[in-house]
């Protein structure tokens, strides 16, 4: 072959190496879902851009009910929030709940309706937002809460178990939630799934000592395949999330591995430790919670907190003194249920005139916390 023959195609070659390349370079990394939608993949990679720039705040529940008001019209379709009540700006992550769709019930465990669910997830993603959904599932075994862990739960629901079959039409009813939620142009809301969380805990019937570690990943692998594969829904990241931890080897005993998972994240209590421990426990954790993001290509996020509120300063002294030290995505503070029917007073972020407000606001002005106007104008779905 002589010489020209022989290296003819040469400069072709050489010219989509380099476009694959510049391509492959510029382009967007895919969820661990490949069939995931447009949204869906930016959404991914923007949560990942905007951690190395600070952290987006999250409150569950925020546009339903706060501190002394339920369902609150009166601001019109902007709708009230206690985040906004001090800051004059919504959180940028807005958590939800669907335990008790399972069951057909109207409203969910915490009594928000699902209908109206689904509106403020809209109005969230509309502003630019990010939405996560947890579910605290009943059990399918008794029929109980999600705090009844009745042995043999999950091996009566995997394949061949006596509620596989019912295990599913859950799975269905999950599925058709997340269909109905759809953005103006007919598009549909990415949302991060967070199943099974505080899986180390002993509280739940997943978790902990109520799950081997290979039932537990075949739950899980169960229902991302089944929702992914079998409803084919493709607008979902998932978040895999323990409770506080001691190791990385603890951190990982339940892991189902990366294809099935896209956030890692933990949720913390503060509850009666002082500040420097809390400090102390978090700041491992993060660290911790960081180098396994980085190894896996993950996002971290802290996926539930509450703190200590009889602190007026714990917000900026206690906080973000400790975040400021990490590179996670999000911290989503827990429901601001007030007042319970058993005479618990439950509350996780300031709300108007609550001793901690000012400082809130400090931490609303620093630089490194993300609210609605700040994600509004980093447009990550696009
Ligand atoms: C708990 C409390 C409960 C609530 C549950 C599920 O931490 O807030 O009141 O029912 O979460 O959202």
């Amino acid at each position: 072959m002589d010489f020209f023959k022989k290296y003819q195609f040469l400069p072709a070659t050489i010219a989509v190496s380099v476009c694959f390349c510049f391509f492959k370079a510029g382009a967007n990394q895919l969820p661990s879902d490949k069939n995931a939608t447009k949204e869906t993949i930016n959404l991914f990679n923007n949560l990942k851009r905007l951690a190395t720039k600070g952290f987006m705040f999250g409150h569950q529940d925020d546009l339903a009910y706060g501190v002394g008001w339920k369902y609150d019209a009166s601001l019109g379709s902007a709708g009230r929030s206690d985040i906004k009540d001090v800051t004059g700006d919504y959180p940028a992550v807005y958590g939800w709940e669907l335990g008790r769709i399972e069951i057909d019930s109207p409203n969910n465990l915490d009594s928000v309706p699902f209908d109206r669910m689904k509106e403020y997830i809209r109005t969230g993603y509309e502003r630019g937002g990010v939405i996560t959904i947890s579910w605290h599932l009943n059990n399918p075994l008794t029929g109980k809460t999600a705090w009844n862990p009745a042995e043999g739960t999950i091996a009566s629901i995997l394949p061949r178990g006596s509620k596989h079959e019912l295990f599913k039409t859950w799975l269905d009813k999950i599925a058709a939630f997340m269909n109905q939620l759809k953005g103006t142009r007919g598009e549909y809301i990415p949302v991060i799934f967070r199943p099974y969380h505080e899986l180390n805990g002993n509280w739940f019937w997943w978790g902990g000592k109520n799950s081997t570690d290979d039932e537990f990943k075949r739950l899980w692998i169960f229902t991302v395949s089944y929702l992914r594969n079998e409803k084919k829904i493709h607008h979902l990241l998932y978040a895999y999330n323990t409770d506080r931890y001691s190791s990385r080897e603890e951190y990982l005993q339940k892991y189902p591995g990366d294809e099935w998972v896209d956030v890692i994240g933990f949720d913390i209590y503060q509850r009666n430790s002082s500040n420097e421990k809390f400090i102390a426990d978090i700041d491992k954790m993060l660290s911790t919670l960081e180098s396994i993001a980085k190894e896996k290509d993950k996002i971290a996020a802290l996926t539930e907190f509450g703190g200590n509120l009889s602190d007026n300063s714990w917000w900026t002294g206690t906080f973000l003194k400790v975040l400021s030290n990490h590179h996670i995505s999000w911290a989503l503070g827990w429901r601001n249920a007030g007042m319970k029917r058993g005479g618990e007073f439950e509350y996780y972020v300031p709300y108007k005139g609550e001793a901690t407000a000012a400082d809130f606001k400090k931490f609303y002005d620093d630089e490194r916390t993300i609210f609605q106007k700040d994600i509004s104008n980093e447009k990550i779905y696009q």
